[in-house]
């Protein structure tokens, strides 16, 4: 075996000697093990250091002072040590068999590609500063869902009922119990609970007589939040929720800031927990394939009449035509003039066409883009090229409450989140959503036909707080008391559509 000369400045004398290759790959290892040795006990350390701070101990002015610190991650740090207190190790993780089979149990398809077609659009370093937060708070909250309800076993949270009286739970639950309501609204309850979960570290439990867990992938792994209403209660459940009530609500916002620089909540709340189930992903990858893939453009209309038939028989040609004016001025759809022009714009696209995505309870509008394109969609019948395409799903003609109507709807609402521009109705939380979704600002339709715009750009993707209050009530602090809040958080602005407030990102993050 060949010897290997190394250099040693022993006693500043530089001299060479031999080591055999033996003594080469001990020395090697000796070095490596120690390396190994000095992380692991700087890692250990950081984790105690991460967990210590055991949030219920803390105050408004331990919490100031921690400047070093990112809110978010105080957060993380509450909900491990909501962790402990449940008995359970933070930081601790299914394995990666066990989640392998979890995952095999509650197939969720569409979970990633959907994660890659809304990040494709935008791609900015405080959204994924977000996604990444939100990810590891997930992560611990999933710990404690699994080991605040034994893996999902529901017996063991009805005994934690049972023995509620005596106090020795150290798992605090909320339930979210829905009302007989479309799915935009149950949608924002859902987000709006988890957040408040995740802020208060509750165990989130759903209303299991709703539904919705019919069309929704279960987000957290080994900690099912189905509350099967054979096993709790209800009118129990909502006693069992008001159990602990949260405190310290008003140190919650520096956490929701520093956690949504942009102001969009509810896009990254969708987006980690709302996934649809496989046959709803299916329906939107087809049209994902079919039309939206190879589009030039696609544009999203969502026209929403709310109160049944009278307002349809009345508005709907105006809104027809302040959709079309104001795709045409912004120059989004073609005109309906068949002329050179068209087969030029054909051959520049390579025959890729502009895509009118229509959702709504009516045909109205699906009926006016035929006629107004007549010509074109004629021709282009003929001669297999493409320059505009209008496709409407489903058009139930009144609002439906049952099982298939919020499968086709939720449907509906993904595929409007992944256009490219979206059209929305006022007042529409099925709008509101999907516009969040997509992380879209919407162009607003102009329903009243007494004023003379069509449509105008939202000035956020954020639903609007529709009547959410305008002035603080805050009597322990009278600089604040019934002022306007609005001059207090710039970031909250009059929605556009209604009363209320909303959520407007500013402009430079
Ligand atoms: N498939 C489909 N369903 C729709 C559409 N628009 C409304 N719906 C149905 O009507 C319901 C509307 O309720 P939400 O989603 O809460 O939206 P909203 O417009 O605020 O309606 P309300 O809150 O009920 O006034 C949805 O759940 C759907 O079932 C649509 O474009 N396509
Ligand atoms: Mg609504």
């Amino acid at each position: 075996m060949s010897n290997w000369r190394l250099k040693s400045w022993d006693r500043g004398d530089r001299h060479w000697f031999k080591w055999s290759f033996k003594q080469l790959v001990a020395w090697i290892l000796s070095i490596s093990i120690l390396y190994i040795s000095f992380s692991a006990v700087i890692y250990q350390q950081w984790q105690i250091q991460a967990t210590v701070n055991d949030n219920t101990h803390l105050n408004a002015d331990e919490e100031q002072s921690k400047t070093s610190r990112t809110q978010d991650w105080m957060l993380l740090e509450r909900i491990r040590g909501a962790v402990r207190a449940a008995g359970g190790l933070p930081g601790s993780r299914l394995s990666d068999l066990k989640m392998k089979e979890w995952e095999e149990q509650h197939s969720c398809k569409g979970r990633d590609p959907l994660l890659a077609l809304w990040s494709k659009k935008e791609n900015r370093s405080t959204d994924r500063a977000t996604r990444r937060a939100m990810t590891r708070l997930l992560e611990e909250y999933s710990n404690l869902h699994r080991i605040c309800t034994q893996g999902g076993n529901m017996s063991y949270v009805m005994d934690l009922y049972n023995q509620r009286e005596n106090g020795t739970s150290k798992c605090k639950f909320l339930v979210v119990e829905f009302g007989v309501y479309g799915l935009g609204n149950r949608m924002l309850w859902l987000v709006s609970a988890y957040m408040y979960a995740l802020l208060t570290q509750r165990v989130l439990l759903l209303d299991g007589r709703d539904t919705i867990h019919h069309i929704l992938c279960d987000p957290f792994p080994e900690g099912t939040f189905w509350n099967p209403d054979q096993i709790l209660p209800p009118e129990g459940l909502r006693r069992f929720s008001a159990l602990s009530r949260p405190t310290r609500d008003g140190l919650q916002m520096p956490v929701l800031e520093s956690l949504f620089p942009r102001r969009d909540p509810l896009t990254h709340l969708l987006r980690q927990i709302v996934h649809p189930v496989d046959p709803i992903w299916e329906r939107v990858q087809v049209v994902q394939n079919m039309h939206f893939r190879n589009a030039k453009r696609v544009l999203g209309m969502q026209v929403r009449f709310r109160d049944g038939g009278g307002m349809y028989d009345s508005l709907n040609s105006v809104v027809n035509k302040k959709i079309t004016d104001c795709a045409l001025e912004l120059d989004l759809i073609p005109s309906n003039a068949f002329n050179f022009k068209y087969l030029k714009d054909i051959e520049q696209n390579g025959g890729r066409p502009v895509v009118i995505f229509i959702a709504s309870l009516q045909k109205g509008l699906v009926n006016h883009f035929r006629e107004y394109y007549a010509p074109i969609l004629e021709w282009q019948k003929q001669k297999g090229e493409e320059v505009v395409k209008v496709i409407q799903l489903s058009h139930y003609g009144f609002q439906p409450f049952h099982l298939d109507g919020d499968f086709q709807a939720f449907a509906e609402l993904l595929m409007l989140s992944l256009v490219d521009e979206i059209f929305t109705s006022p007042l529409s939380t099925f709008g509101y959503v999907a516009q969040a979704y997509g992380g879209l600002r919407p162009l607003l339709i102009e329903f009243d036909p007494r004023r003379n715009t069509n449509c105008q750009r939202g000035q956020s993707s954020d639903g609007c707080y529709q009547q959410g209050v305008s002035k603080c009530t805050c009597p322990s602090e009278p600089e604040l008391d019934r002022k306007p809040v609005i001059e207090i958080l710039p970031y909250l602005q009059p929605c556009q559509d209604t009363e209320g407030l909303q959520l407007v990102p500013p402009s430079d993050v």
